[in-house]
Formats: structure tokens, C-alpha cells, sequence
């Protein structure tokens, strides 16, 4: 069972918006741990003897969202290898689950079986921006979902499976919605602002 005394933060927005930016920024100002989703994928993919890995894979690279039981297993996992751990340096209760949950059954598993979010960070900017993040990213990444083909379709699952999930946290009074379009430190200023009144 997962201990009661975690809190988890979701960080939420499309492709290419800042989410993994900021989160680094947060990591060491506040001392979470920060959990990426497709981080997570990617290493289970990437895993020897991992029996999803072509799976994962053929979701990624169509931009589709992968089922729930696998990412909500990493995830569980990762929370709490950091929580059990001897290493005090790796040590944490506070998580920023970071591009997660992306589809209303994730949303709902994961606040039933690990825990309710405390706040729901949703950073939002216009596609045109996001798109251009990602192609100068696509230069260095390595990753394979960035070229325009997979960057189309992820813009697409975002549009119609996942801001349905910022809705619904919406209606739910969690959500504090931060404005992308700015610089990486202006952005910033504002996660900071937002994060006051729940530190
Ligand atoms: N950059 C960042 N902020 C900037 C700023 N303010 N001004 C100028 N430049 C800025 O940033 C992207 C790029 O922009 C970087 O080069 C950065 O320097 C620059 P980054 O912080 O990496 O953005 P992020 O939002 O993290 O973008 P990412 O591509 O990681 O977002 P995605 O949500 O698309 O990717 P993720 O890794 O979360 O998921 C990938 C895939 O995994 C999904 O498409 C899906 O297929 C699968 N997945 C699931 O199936 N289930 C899940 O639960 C999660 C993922
Ligand atoms: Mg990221």
C-alpha cells in the first residue's frame, strides 16, 4: 500500500510547453521529486526484458496514450523506491507528477489508489509556440516523437483526451493555470507565486 503521508502536485499542459523546464526549477528550490510520465515510459522502453517495450513504443511514437495500468505501475513504483530509500539525499513525501494524468480513467485510478492531488498546475500557451519548442528541441533530443508527423498527433490527443482531465479538475477548484508564453524565469515567477499557498 502506498503510505498516507505523500502529496502529489499534477503538472499539466501540451506537448513542448515547460512542463519538464520548470519542474527542474522546483526540484531544487523545494525538494521534490520529480516524476516525469514519458520519462518513465521511455526508460521502461528502453528496459532490457521489459515485456511493453514495443508497446510503449507504437503509443509514443502515434502520440497515443498509453494504458493506464502500465504508467500508473511506474509510477507507484518510482514513488515509492524514493520514499523507502536509505539515500536521505533521494528522499521525499513531496512529488511533482509531471505530464500525468493525460485521460480521465488515469485521473480517477490514480487519486483513488495513491493519492488526491494537492494542486493542479496547468501551464498553457498556443500551439504555435509549443510547436516551435519542440523543433528547436527535435535538434538535440533524440527523442522520437519529435518530428512534426508525431508533434501533429500529439497536439491532437492533447486537444480532445487530456484537457477534458484539466477540466475536470477545473470543476473541482484545483486548477492554477499558468501562462507559457513567456520566458523560461518569467514562467517561473509565476509557478512560484502559485506554489505559496500550497507549500
Ligand atoms: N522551453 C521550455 N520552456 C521555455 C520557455 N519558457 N521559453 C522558451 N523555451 C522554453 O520544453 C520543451 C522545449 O522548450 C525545451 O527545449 C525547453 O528548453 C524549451 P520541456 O520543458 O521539455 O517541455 P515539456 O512540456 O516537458 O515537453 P514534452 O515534450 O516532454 O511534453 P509531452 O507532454 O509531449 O511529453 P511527455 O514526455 O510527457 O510524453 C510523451 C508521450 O508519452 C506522450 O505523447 C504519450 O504518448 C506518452 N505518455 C503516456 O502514454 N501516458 C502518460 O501518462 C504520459 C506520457
Ligand atoms: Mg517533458
Amino acid at each position: 500500500p502506498v503510505p498516507k503521508d505523500i502529496s502529489v502536485i499534477f503538472v499539466l499542459g501540451g506537448p513542448g510547453v515547460g512542463k519538464g523546464t520548470q519542474c527542474a526549477r522546483m526540484v531544487k528550490d523545494y525538494g521534490f521529486v520529480h516524476l516525469s510520465a514519458g520519462d518513465l515510459l521511455r526508460a521502461e522502453q528502453n528496459r532490457k526484458g521489459s515485456e511493453f517495450g514495443e508497446l510503449i513504443k507504437k503509443y509514443i511514437a502515434e502520440g497515443l496514450i498509453v494504458p493506464q495500468e502500465i504508467t500508473i505501475q511506474l509510477l507507484k513504483n518510482a514513488i515509492l523506491e524514493h520514499y523507502y530509500t536509505k539515500e536521505t539525499s533521494k528522499q521525499s513525501k513531496k512529488f511533482l507528477v509531471d505530464g500525468f494524468p493525460r485521460k480521465m480513467d488515469q485521473a480517477i485510478t490514480f487519486e483513488k489508489e495513491i493519492t488526491p492531488s494537492k494542486v493542479v498546475l496547468f501551464f498553457d500557451c498556443s500551439e504555435d509556440i509549443m510547436l516551435t519548442r519542440l523543433m528547436e528541441r527535435a535538434k538535440t533530443s533524440g527523442r522520437e516523437d519529435d518530428n512534426i508527423e508525431s508533434i501533429k498527433k500529439r497536439f491532437k490527443t492533447f486537444v480532445e483526451t487530456s484537457m477534458p482531465v484539466v477540466e475536470y479538475f477545473e470543476k473541482m477548484d484545483k486548477v492554477v493555470k499558468i501562462d507559457c508564453a513567456k520566458s523560461v524565469d518569467e514562467v517561473y515567477e509565476e509557478v512560484k507565486a502559485a506554489l505559496k499557498n500550497y507549500e
